[in-house]
């Protein structure tokens, strides 16, 4: 147990708790930083409503929103870090966990202040369906993510979250990672989608996706690799594709592409003003809406 206010103490929890064999690609890095953006992506402007304050998704109203499933695994993986450290809050803990885990997969250091409260009960938690359908296009993320104060600069910026972690037919639908490393935060993503060639398929469920099959997997007749463990090919989201097929996204993929610095520097601006969403501060960095619309908290 650690004294309240020893963030750094929790820092360090959280990365000792990344390394999971079995689990996916070995870490609960990529799942912890969906945590986070999707705590946070629930936030609109014109009623200043949602966002990471309030840790809503602990209630079934948000946490069941089927945009949030899986998610359940990422939360249960920091409940022996909530109980070792039982001052934190759920909203607090959450975003840390994201930022920690980019950091710790290789990513920028990410600004973070604490001070987030938890709602009290499930009375305010934001409406489903304000977080982002990955079967739709370049307006939709547009209405998504303008409605959360977003420009088109940082909508691409933060899509490069698809560096980590893979999709889960189980969860959404959608199957495969986006990178051959996805527990390493890089600009890869940018450069696969650019300069790899897509294929739009029908999954035998039904959802569309893209992949790319690498011609050498051909040559092996079982599709496993010298390792014996199974190729599977890479993907890409409608709304991924949708970041190369609208001129105004593009030019900001191809700089990305070519500039992990800058990649960097504009990823670490998106996610921590989207961390912050909705969330107001006097000078020394204490919360003054901890009273605000979506009411209802404890500090
Ligand atoms: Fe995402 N994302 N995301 N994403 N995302 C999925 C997984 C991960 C969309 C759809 C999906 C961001 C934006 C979008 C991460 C980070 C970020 C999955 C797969 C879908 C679907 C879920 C599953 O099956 O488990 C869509 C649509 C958008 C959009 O419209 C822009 C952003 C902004 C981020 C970010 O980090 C800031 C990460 C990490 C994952 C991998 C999770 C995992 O468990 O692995």
């Amino acid at each position: 147990m650690s004294s309240p206010g020893d963030y750094e103490a929790v820092r360090k929890d959280i990365a000792a708790q990344l390394k999971k064999p079995g689990y996916d690609d070995g870490s609960a890095g990529p799942v912890f930083v969906r945590l986070a953006w999707h705590s946070a992506g629930t936030y609109d402007l014109e009623t200043d409503t949602g966002g990471s304050n309030g840790a809503g998704m602990r209630y079934e109203a948000e946490g069941g929103d089927p945009a949030n499933a899986g998610l359940a695994h990422g939360r249960a993986f920091l409940e022996p870090v909530k109980e070792r450290h039982p001052w934190i809050t759920y909203a607090d803990l959450w975003t840390l966990a994201g930022v920690v885990a980019i950091k710790e997969m290789g990513g920028p250091e990410i600004p973070w202040q604490s001070g987030r409260t938890d709602l009290v009960d499930d009375s305010k938690v934001p409406p489903r369906g304000r977080l982002p359908d990955a079967a739709l296009g370049a307006q939709h993320l547009r209405d998504v993510f303008y409605r959360m104060g977003f420009t088109d600069q940082e909508i691409v910026a933060l899509a490069g979250g698809h560096n980590l972690g893979r999709c889960h037919a189980d969860r959404s639908g959608f199957q495969g990672p986006w990178v051959n490393n996805p527990t390493r935060f890089s600009n890869q993503f940018f450069r696969l989608l650019l300069n790899l060639e897509w294929k739009l398929v029908t999954l035998p469920h039904g959802v569309q996706q893209y992949i790319y099959e690498d011609p050498d997997m051909a040559d092996e007749a079982d599709g496993d690799d010298e390792d014996g463990e199974k190729e599977e090919p890479l993907m890409m989201l409608p709304t991924d594709i949708a970041l190369i097929t609208d001129p105004d996204f593009l030019p900001w993929v191809k700089r990305y592409a070519e500039d992990k610095d800058l990649f960097f520097d504009h990823f670490t601006k998106a996610f921590a003003k989207l961390i912050e969403l909705g969330i107001r501060r006097d000078e020394q960095g204490h919360i003054i809406n901890t009273d605000n619309k979506l009411g209802g908290y404890v500090s």
